[in-house]
């Protein structure tokens, strides 16, 4: 399997809106561990292209999302500042594929975090604030069809994401409980809490820092970390209005331009 040819292949698919089928299909050595060496591949050339990292994200870290593709694990990708959007700004359908809008509680700590098991209070210890925010996920496959590996190596479909404003003074949220609401042109499209993340918001951190531990990575503080998708993710289109709304955090909105 050629790593480099993969990331060039991926990264072309990105830059230039091609829908590509996935590799699994013809890459019998791709697998769960490989895939995560393709994605860190796939952020070292991007940052040799200039780019920043702004962020972290977590995905398929709620039923919702697991059902609707099919994937029982949660993966995380890298976040990186063209991705980023400011709260009622626009998004050109010009730089994407087949975007997807899905609702999420965003983090963001004081300090870095890492180990393989982290509680509660450390994680408290080191929140500094909580940003309602929209991810939007436009996977490079043709219909977002893919398996595992192929999804991590796709740097879990990380597009754009919208950032509402953040909230500070929210360590003791109860975020499980926390009622979110997707509309889109005025209707409501779905409804969640912030429960449907791996029962807590927090065990997505907590998933997080082990995956990456075993890298000998840490979160990054000061970053935003997208804690996964608590709406299941809807198509959007030029002219829509979109809508996230979170119980204590506020709202964060964006249109969609051709
Ligand atoms: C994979 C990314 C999933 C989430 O929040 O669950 C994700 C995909 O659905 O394309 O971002
Ligand atoms: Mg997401």
């Amino acid at each position: 399997m050629n790593i480099e040819k993969i990331v060039d292949i991926l990264i072309d698919a990105e830059e230039n809106q091609k829908e590509i089928s996935k590799f699994s299909s013809h890459e019998p050595e791709l697998n769960h561990e490989n895939a995560y060496d393709i994605q860190h591949r796939l952020v070292e050339k991007k940052l040799a292209k200039g780019h920043r990292i702004t962020g972290m994200k977590m995905g398929l870290t709620s039923w919702a999302k697991m059902e609707q593709m099919g994937i029982k694990d949660p993966l995380y990708g890298h976040l990186f500042d063209y991705m980023e959007v400011l709260n009622h700004g626009a998004i050109s359908m010009k730089g994407l594929i087949h975007p997807k809008v899905e609702s999420e509680i965003a983090f963001i700590f004081k300090t870095d975090l890492s180990g393989n098991d982290l509680s509660d209070a450390q994680i408290i210890d080191a929140l500094d604030s909580a940003v309602p925010v929209m991810e939007i996920v436009d996977s490079r496959y043709e219909n977002f069809n893919f398996t595992l590996p192929d999804v991590i190596a796709d740097n879990c479909s990380s597009s754009r994401y919208i950032i509402g404003e953040r909230k500070y003074g929210v360590k003791n949220l109860p975020y499980d409980k926390l009622k979110v609401t997707l509309s889109i042109n005025g209707e409501i499209v779905d409804k969640g809490l912030g429960a449907a993340v791996l029962g807590h918001p927090f065990n997505s951190v907590k998933e997080l820092a082990k995956m990456l531990s075993r890298r000998n990575l840490a979160i990054p503080k000061g970053t935003i970390i997208l804690t996964g998708g608590i709406t299941k993710a809807f198509i959007i289109k030029s002219g829509d209005s979109v809508l996230t709304t979170i119980e204590d955090l506020g709202e964060v909105m964006f249109t969609v331009t051709d």
